[in-house]
């Protein structure tokens, strides 16, 4: 069981639900389509964590601007990316995101608000806090979403943040993805006290822990978050407890020292599953609906794989293309 479904109408909710597949299914493809050798570098898969970012996304606008991680899929799904020029990014061709140059984990897209993802661990954290400056100063009332796991809580930018941020009243969300384990490290090793929420208290600033696998329950924190940055309140730390499914990236014979029985425990709570029972239950999902829903997704990866398939790999020549300091 999940919580209450919000004050959102069904199509919303809905929506919510497509976009959580859909994140599911491009990362599925992605890790096979890696496994088979199509995609090279690195991928980071997100599966397991998808009601955070869509819990949060849903709870933005379209200006509001957010940075990701390594495992960037998921929040550039929400935040309305094209799947097309994502997969073709993946894919090492032109017509991604970077051309093809970037990969996984270098994907933005301004025109949406997002910022991009970034390899370096804590590294967007003080990007999106100037997009935070920024968005004070334009005075229009964006916010600006910084997400960032476990790991990256301990790196000092978080700190420095969180502190800038708080004293500037800027309009900012910080949203720990706890998954409990940072590469093959766990949080028990690294955090003295695992809640990572109760750290805002040293900044004065309101911390609050949310199941993140209930998407609606992440979608009320955040709301909250977004109405009182908003208001020129200043920030909130939101720490959502979750798991990610995968190992921590898609590379063959990388050691999980994680416990066969802490992940089982997690795959039982499944926050798609949660959601369609929900959704089911309020009689705004059936089985014909879910199985539209599934097709249309299908649909636009084999699409997204289509458009990849049919780009070019960039030039030799065009390496030093879009460099703007050596
Ligand atoms: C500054 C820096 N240090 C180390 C790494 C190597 N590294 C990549 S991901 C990762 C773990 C990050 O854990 P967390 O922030 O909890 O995010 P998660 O992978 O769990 O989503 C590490 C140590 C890096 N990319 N950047």
């Amino acid at each position: 069981m999940i919580s209450l479904s919000p004050n959102l109408p069904p199509e919303r909710q809905r929506a919510m639900l497509q976009q959580m597949l859909t994140i599911r299914r491009f990362e599925e493809r992605a890790s096979d389509d890696y496994g088979a050798g199509k995609i090279h570098g690195v991928v980071h898969c997100y599966i397991g964590e998808e009601a955070v970012a869509v819990g949060v996304c849903t709870a933005l606008t379209r200006t509001d601007r957010i940075i990701s991680t390594h495992r960037g899929h998921g929040h550039c799904i929400a935040k309305g990316a094209d799947l097309n020029r994502m997969m073709a990014e993946l894919y090492g061709r032109q017509a991604g995101y970077c051309k093809g140059k970037g990969g996984s984990m270098h994907i933005a897209d301004f025109d949406i608000g997002m910022l991009g993802a970034n390899g370096i661990v804590a590294g967007g954290i003080p990007i999106v806090t100037g997009a935070g400056l920024a968005a004070q100063m334009e005075g229009k009332g964006g916010v600006a979403v910084s997400f960032f796991g476990d790991g990256a809580s301990n790196a000092g930018p978080f700190h420095e943040c969180l502190n800038i941020a708080a004293t500037m009243k800027l309009p900012m969300i910080y949203v720990c993805e706890n998954n409990l384990w940072a590469a093959q490290t766990s949080a028990a090793q690294t955090h003295a006290e695992i809640d990572v929420a109760g750290r805002a208290a040293g900044y004065g600033i309101p911390g609050v822990v949310v199941d993140g696998n209930d998407v609606f329950a992440v979608y009320q924190a955040a709301n909250t978050a977004v109405a009182r940055a908003r208001a020129g309140e200043g920030p909130t730390l939101i720490e959502c407890k979750t798991y990610r499914w995968r190992a921590h990236t898609e590379r063959k014979g990388q050691p999980d020292p994680r416990d066969k029985a802490e992940v089982e425990a997690w795959l039982q709570r499944d926050p798609i599953a949660l959601l369609e029972r929900q959704l089911r239950q309020q009689g705004e999902l059936d089985d014909a609906v879910l199985r539209a829903m599934e097709s249309e997704i299908a649909g636009a990866i084999e699409a997204a794989v289509a458009f990849s398939e049919a780009s070019p790999v960039p030039l030799p020549e065009q390496a030093t293309d879009d460099v703007f300091a050596a």
